[in-house]
C-alpha cells in the first residue's frame, strides 16, 4: 500500500514518515532527501534541483516523475510506501495514479498548521532553503500548486487530516493508527 503524505513545507512530514517508517517497518521515501543527497553527490540532477530547492520552487515534473517512478515499480505487494514530499502537483499526481498498481494507493494523510506554525519550524530547522524570503514563496507555491491536491483526494475518498500543530509524539500515534487502519482494510478487501 502506498500512503501519500501532503502538507505545507515544515508542516512535519518528514519528521512523521522516519518515525512511521522505524516504528512499523515500512518504507520511507522523501523527495527532498532524495534532491539533496542528489545535489550532495554533485550530479547534474542534483545540481539543477538545488537552484530551484534554494529559491524555494518547485523542481520540474518530469524530473521529480522519473525519480520516484522507478522506485514505485519496484515496490513488492505487501511493502508499505509513506511518500513524504511526492505528488506536489496535478501533474504529479497523475503520473502516480498511473505507475501505482490499481488500488495500491490506499492513502493521503493530510497534514495541517498555520502559516506561524510553519514559519516558526523552518526558521528553527535551519536548512539552507530555511530563509525567511524563501520561506514565504514556498509557502505561495504551496498554497497555489500542492493544495488543490488536498480536494484531489478528498474526492476519491482516501484522505485523512491530521492537526499537525500538536507535540510530535501525539501526532506520530495518530498517523500510525491511521496506517494501518487503512492497511487492515486492503488486506480484507
Ligand atoms: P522537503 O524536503 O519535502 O521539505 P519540507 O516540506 O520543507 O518539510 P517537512 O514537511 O518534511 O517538515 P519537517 O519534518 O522537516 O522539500 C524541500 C524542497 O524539495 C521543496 O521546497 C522543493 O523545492 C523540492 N521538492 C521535494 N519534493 C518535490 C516534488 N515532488 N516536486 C517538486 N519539488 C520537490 O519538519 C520541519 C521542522 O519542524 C523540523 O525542524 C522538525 O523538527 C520540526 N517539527 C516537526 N514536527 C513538529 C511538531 N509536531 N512540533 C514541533 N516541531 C516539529
Amino acid at each position: 500500500m502506498i500512503a501519500i503524505l501532503l502538507g505545507a513545507p515544515g508542516v512535519g512530514k518528514g519528521t512523521q514518515a522516519q518515525l512511521a517508517a522505524q516504528a512499523n517497518g515500512w518504507i520511507h521515501l522523501s523527495t527532498g532527501d532524495l534532491l539533496r543527497q542528489e545535489a550532495a553527490a554533485g550530479s547534474e540532477l542534483g545540481l539543477q534541483a538545488k537552484q530551484y530547492m534554494s529559491r524555494g520552487d518547485l523542481v520540474p515534473d518530469q524530473v521529480m516523475v522519473g525519480l520516484v517512478v522507478s522506485r514505485i515499480c519496484a515496490l513488492k505487494a505487501d511493502d508499505v510506501l509513506l511518500l513524504d514530499g511526492f505528488p506536489r502537483t496535478l501533474p504529479q499526481a497523475e503520473e502516480l495514479g498511473k505507475a501505482a498498481p490499481s488500488g495500491s494507493i490506499g492513502l493521503a494523510l493530510y497534514f495541517s498548521a498555520s502559516d506561524d506554525v510553519l514559519t516558526a519550524r523552518l526558521l528553527g530547522r535551519g536548512r539552507q532553503d530555511d530563509s525567511l524570503s524563501v520561506i514565504q514563496h514556498r509557502l505561495t507555491v504551496y498554497r497555489e500548486t500542492t493544495e488543490p491536491l488536498v480536494a484531489y483526494y478528498r474526492n476519491q475518498n482516501i484522505l485523512h487530516e491530521i492537526q499537525a500543530d500538536r507535540p510530535v509524539e501525539a501526532i506520530q500515534a495518530e498517523t500510525s493508527e491511521i496506517v494501518k487502519s487503512a492497511l487492515s482494510q486492503t488486506e480484507t478487501a
